[in-house]
């Protein structure tokens, strides 16, 4: 059989269901040997959009996204999303085309090292030199993509390879298992909890894959400790848990660090120190002390140098921690409770605010009012991030796809293409601000094709709002972060979209409403206000307000 054909049976041998991308002249072969397969072709307007729909679908059902590319430009588009996934610890395969390697016919024309650009942002990055060893290098990289910490990889198919006769083989896929922690770390975490006076479990990214969610929610509840989530750690445990003290939004100098500034010990169980730090730890005598439980040992940085690693599978080793502690009578949660009655106050303040253009936080509050547990909110990156982590509760996990790790922009509108795909029950909302949703727009003609049922909202004040906040911030002139805009709601309908422009909050909410009920692919161009993130952050700094 030809080189493609058995790469698509290697493919088909994984379970592999879509690929998203755009196709080159290098990838005929391969195109050629997918149209006879069970595997679908997503074809995007652009490799990056590809990439993050590829990567998405990998954040959410844990096996491989595949995408795919032709050489030079389209493989360099695809670098983002590597970064993108490699970061975020997102499954990926990104397969990308190459001249001929035997037998040059284009000089240079086109020809980057795409493997070397690849390497740094991989697990895995090679050429296939010999089309036998196809189905051994797509087996290798899946189980790389998919074990701990899961990212992206890549394969390189030049033309000549593709097309060369080959036999047929490809290798039996397993499910892997990772082994519980080790007794003697899970004895020596059990003493450092029970001796503590004030423990408090963080949840991370890792905590957010597989089934980690059920043991977790055990361990909280049996044994009564509060508990707070980094960014890509919400909805592990429900947060609207009564002992759930909110999302660690900022690093430091929110409500939340009342309590961390409190607690003798973090039970961090799942966050790596490629999240923007929840938290920083400090080095010296009395300072909160931190045992790490993850799937692989910590890295350690200025900000991050636990104490003990727990390492091993994370649901058994939560499970094994849970069956070994005994709730001690010296843990004293009294300030946790009242702080975290006190936070959700708080953090309400601006839920009731009719004012027009919106506030973010009312915008949150009626995205959230609208969805069901179940439904999925993706975000692009922006300063709203901070927002929807501080007030959008989720109660299941993976349920507010944002990305803390790279934190790109123009990721928005494809994973919430990719989240529709994977969960088409859910209703799927993308929010973006208008700098963020520009960046990938052309995909609204990939959603409109694809048929999805999809709400996306343009938070849209006019400008690269998160660098201006940060501008003024640190006390400079307004300068070069103001945007025009084209008229969103024209934009939507000439891709065959819906579109809309709300003036007021009940007709936003009204508006969304009606739009995630029904069929086909919606915008809303929502004015936002963000006059007071300054006033409200600042506020935070000048009383911490720890004192309840
Ligand atoms: C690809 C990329 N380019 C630049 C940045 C730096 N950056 C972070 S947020 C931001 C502004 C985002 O503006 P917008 O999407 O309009 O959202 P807003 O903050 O205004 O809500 C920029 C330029 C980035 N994170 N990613």
């Amino acid at each position: 059989m030809k080189a493609s054909d058995l790469f698509v049976k290697a493919l088909e041998n994984e379970g592999v269901e879509y690929i998203f991308g755009i196709p080159g002249e290098e990838n005929l072969d391969f195109l050629e040997s997918l149209r006879t397969s069970k595997i679908k072709l997503v074809l995007t307007r652009h490799e990056q959009g590809a990439g993050f729909m590829a990567a998405t679908y990998g954040r959410l059902t844990g096996k491989v996204g595949v995408c795919i590319a032709t050489l030079g430009p389209g493989a360099t588009n695809f670098a983002t999303s590597a970064a993108y996934a490699q970061l975020g610890g997102m499954p990926l395969l990104m397969i990308t085309g190459q001249k001929p390697i035997k037998k040059s016919k284009q000089g240079r024309f086109q020809i980057i090292d795409i493997v070397g650009m690849m390497k740094p942002m991989t697990k895995y990055a090679k050429t296939v030199v010999n089309g036998n060893n196809i189905p051994s290098m797509v087996r290798e990289a899946f189980k790389l993509a998919t074990t701990e910490r899961p990212g992206a990889t890549h394969i390189e198919l030049p033309e000549d390879i593709a097309e060369e006769e080959v036999e047929y083989n490809v290798y039996p896929v397993k499910d892997f298992h990772y082994p519980t922690a080790n007794t003697n770390s899970i004895n020596d975490a059990v003493k450092m909890i029970e001796k503590a006076k004030r423990p408090l479990i963080l949840i991370g990214a890792a905590a957010n894959r597989g089934e980690i969610s059920e043991a977790l929610t055990k361990l909280v509840n049996d044994m009564g400790i509060p508990f707070f989530a980094t960014q890509m750690g919400k909805g592990v445990v429900d947060e609207n848990h009564e002992l759930c003290l909110s999302t660690a939004a900022l690093s430091q100098d929110d409500f939340l660090h009342c309590a961390i500034e409190r607690a003798d010990l973090i039970i961090n169980v799942g966050h790596d120190v490629i999240e923007k730090p929840p938290f920083f730890m400090e080095n010296h005598e009395g300072a909160t002390e931190v045992i790490h439980l993850n799937f692989f040992p910590s890295e350690v940085d200025d900000t991050y140098f636990p104490q003990l690693d727990v390492v091993g599978d994370i649901a058994s080793s939560v499970s094994a921690l849970t069956e070994a502690l005994t709730p001690q009578e010296h843990w004293d949660f009294d300030y946790y409770k009242r702080l975290a009655v006190d936070i959700r106050t708080k953090l309400s303040k601006y839920f009731g605010d009719e004012r027009f253009p919106i506030l973010p936080q009312k915008a949150v509050r009626t995205i959230r009012q609208t969805l069901d547990a179940d439904d999925i909110v993706t975000l692009d990156n922006g300063v709203y991030k901070i927002w929807f982590a501080r007030n959008y509760r989720c109660a299941k996990p993976n349920t507010l796809l944002l990305d803390n790790a790279l934190a790109t922009m123009g990721a928005g509108l494809p994973s919430g293409m990719a989240a529709k795909m994977v969960k088409p029950n859910a209703k799927v909302v993308s929010v973006c601000g208008d700098g963020g949703f520009m960046m990938n727009s052309q995909e609204m003609e990939t959603a409109v094709r694809l048929g999805l049922d999809l709400t996306v909202i343009i938070l849209n004040d006019n400008s690269y709002g998160m660098i201006k906040w940060k501008q003024t911030g640190m006390g400079f002139d307004s300068y070069g972060l103001d945007l025009e805009n084209p008229d969103f709601v024209k934009y939507a309908e000439s891709y065959g979209a819906k579109g809309y422009r709300p003036t007021s909050c009940e007709d936003f909410a009204n508006t969304l409403e009606k739009c995630v009920n029904s069929k086909g692919v919606h915008l809303i161009d929502l004015a936002v206000d963000y006059s007071l993130n300054h006033s409200i952050l600042n506020d935070l700094l000048a009383n911490k307000q720890c004192m309840i």
